[in-house]
């Protein structure tokens, strides 16, 4: 049984007071650690406060990239150490805009995921839709090559505990309406790939989640496929009330 993580991506929206007043205007609400997770990933700075802030409520602080390497003269970079520190129980890799604004590559995400799983932060790898551009043109290679390339070295065990997420980019800070069958059919398409690698039973066991234009209105849809096992909300997640909304579809 895949347990369903709701994520809030707050990027670079929040300042660290707006963050510890959000969580203070939500923790009371949100729903039972068994029914489901609930993560929000806010900016580095941000997180020591904001776990301060969690006291006991079912709420994953999550941070949204980190160095490659685990210590060393690396100048403006946050290691995955001091997010562990911070409080941060995962870590979103490869996030799109990573990849399109910083291009950041497989190989640069592939080593963030190995020194994050070094240190027991829980890897959150975010995939695009290259996988769909490609099965509209009849090649349908491009996306099984992308997670490959950013599994690489991952073993079995360490997979069982990897998020992953499948963000068509065309949704990715858009307002676009996000469409319930063309999120099963991305999440599906990566648990197929992570089968042929890893085997089914490991695949069954991935949780794969959706983002991209993920609001309270349609969330209920998103999550109603198989293969859909969570999602990460960008714009719609900074107003708690719709947040909450959301984090309570299942009511
Ligand atoms: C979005 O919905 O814009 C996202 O980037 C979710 O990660």
């Amino acid at each position: 049984m895949r347990k369903p993580f709701i994520i809030a991506n707050w990027k670079m929206h929040k300042n660290i007071q707006e963050s510890v007043e959000f969580i203070k205007q939500i923790r009371e609400c949100l729903p039972q650690a068994g029914v489901e997770e609930v993560g929000i990933a806010a900016q580095a700075v941000a997180l020591a406060n904001m776990k301060q802030m969690v006291q006991g409520a079912n709420l994953q602080i999550i941070a949204q990239n980190a160095a490659s390497e685990l210590v060393g003269p690396y100048t403006g970079e946050i290691s995955v150490r001091c997010l562990a520190d911070a409080g941060a129980s995962y870590v979103m890799l490869g996030h799109l805009e990573r990849r399109r604004l910083f291009h950041e590559d497989n190989e640069t995400i592939n080593q963030k995921v190995l020194t994050a799983l070094a240190t027991g932060l829980t890897p959150i790898i975010c995939t695009d839709d290259k996988m769909v551009q490609a099965e509209i043109n009849g090649e349908i290679h491009y996306i099984f090559d992308q997670l490959k390339g950013v599994f690489d070295g991952v073993a079995p065990d360490q997979l069982k505990k990897i998020v992953l997420s499948y963000e068509p980019s065309w949704a990715v800070g858009s307002s676009q309406t996000a469409n319930p069958l063309v999120a099963q059919k991305g999440c599906s398409r990566i648990r197929e790939m992570i089968a042929a690698v890893y085997g089914q039973r490991l695949a069954d066991q991935v949780r794969i989640l959706y983002g991209g234009s993920v609001n309270p209105q349609n969330i209920a849809a998103i999550m109603a496929n198989p293969d859909v096992d969570g999602v990460l909300i960008g714009r719609a997640s900074l107003q708690a009330d719709h947040f909450l909304e959301m984090v309570n579809w299942q009511q």
